[in-house]
């Protein structure tokens, strides 16, 4: 099974010796940095083109082994110099274009030939990933989980003065699922009344907040959450590993579905109303907007969601850097994503919240993972 990965690529190019006086050869150098799973032999397609020309395409085979980065050379020649030359990189897998992003240049302007950027991973095109994503149904509470593939990310925000959220530092996973829904009110019903587990809140009270069964939960303590996860089998997610799943494969972006905070409304259900955002004094049914790059929902808003580790406004100071499982004691325990009342700040994807791991509040719920640690 391949899982997406995340192709880091810096571009370079330079205009080498004219062949004539208005053409030029380039030369790119792709970097390549795989962080994932997926291994194989893939083709990098790079063409060319412009108003004032035609297209020149250029594809070389490339053998992606995980953990070595490595860098491939497109060398193309006879380019027409110009301006507005759009530059386009794909990376296919048979015939099929697994990912891809474009690029304009001026090639009249030295000062323009040398860029870089980050090549954006497998995850974000969604009719690729839907095809890629390992989806199963844990047995035990017939939640729907998704595989959330191996690799490292820049945990924490040092965009606008986010203090808890800093330092940004590295972060390496081992692969894991996760539920792609929060835990219903349904689902925890289940586990009740099934395990006997004395849970001290009335479904009336959790009505109030979730009036249905494919709400998510409400009104459960760290505690309730964890025997919930133990019931089932499965655990809480780390704090790191819920944040490297939220940003769905996105790198260095704000919030689940990228950095801009004005599609809120069609990713999450948190203060106020509007598009897609239909609920105002209550959560919204789990899976009542659009999924991130992996499949998961509601990872901004409705319930903020329980992770295992225990809080410490410092622990990003010295985390380590594999498999981070948070401080060895606390008071607190953190929430992460922001709740149905919260502002679009509490959405961003490194937000870090805490609570006092027996109290029950209307805004906490969870979802649970399954993998080592
Ligand atoms: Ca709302
Ligand atoms: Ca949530």
């Amino acid at each position: 099974m391949k899982n997406l990965t995340i192709f880091l690529i810096l571009l370079l190019v330079m205009v080498g010796c004219q062949t004539q006086p208005d053409d030029v050869s380039i030369q790119i150098p792709i970097m390549m940095a795989p962080s994932s799973t997926l291994e194989g032999n893939y083709q990098i397609k790079v063409s060319i083109s412009g108003a004032d020309m035609g297209t020149i395409t250029e594809t070389v085979p490339v053998s992606v082994v995980i953990g070595q980065a490595q860098t491939q050379m497109v060398t193309i020649s006879a380019v027409p110099v110009g301006q507005n030359r759009k530059i386009k990189i794909q990376i296919l897998e048979g015939d099929q274009v697994v990912g891809q992003q474009t690029k304009t240049v001026d090639l009249q302007d030295q000062s323009s030939n040398s860029f870089s950027f980050q090549f954006k991973p497998f995850g974000q095109q969604e009719e690729v990933a839907s095809s890629k994503k390992k989806k199963i149904t844990w047995e035990k509470d017939g939640k729907e989980m998704v595989l959330i593939p191996a690799g490292s990310f820049e945990m924490g925000d040092h965009l606008d003065d986010m203090s808890k959220a800093v330092p940004v530092h590295t972060v390496t996973l081992d692969t894991f699922y996760m539920d792609t829904h929060e835990v219903t009110v349904g689902q925890f019903r289940e586990f009740v009344n099934q395990s006997g587990y004395s849970y001290g809140v009335t479904w009336n009270d959790v009505a109030k907040y979730s009036p249905g069964d494919d709400y998510p939960m409400v009104y459960v303590s760290w505690n309730d959450a964890t025997a919930y996860a133990e019931w089932a089998g499965k655990r809480l997610p780390t704090e790191a590993e819920w944040e490297y799943a939220a940003r769905g494969g996105l790198i260095g972006q704000r919030y689940p579905w990228g950095d801009d905070e004005k599609l809120a409304r069609d990713y999450a259900n948190y203060e106020g109303t509007g598009g897609k955002d239909k609920w105002d004094k209550t959560t919204a049914p789990v899976g009542s907007f659009e999924a991130n790059g992996y499949g998961l929902y509601d990872m901004a808003g409705n319930v903020v969601e329980w992770c295992q580790d225990w809080y410490d406004s410092d622990y990003y100071t010295n985390s380590p850097v594999s498999n981070p499982i948070g401080p060895d004691n606390g008071s607190w325990k953190v929430c992460r994503g922001g709740t149905w009342t919260a502002f679009t700040d509490h959405l961003r994807l490194a937000s870090r919240t805490f609570t006092d791991p027996i109290l029950r509040y209307g805004l906490n719920g969870f979802r649970c993972v399954s993998g080592s640690n």
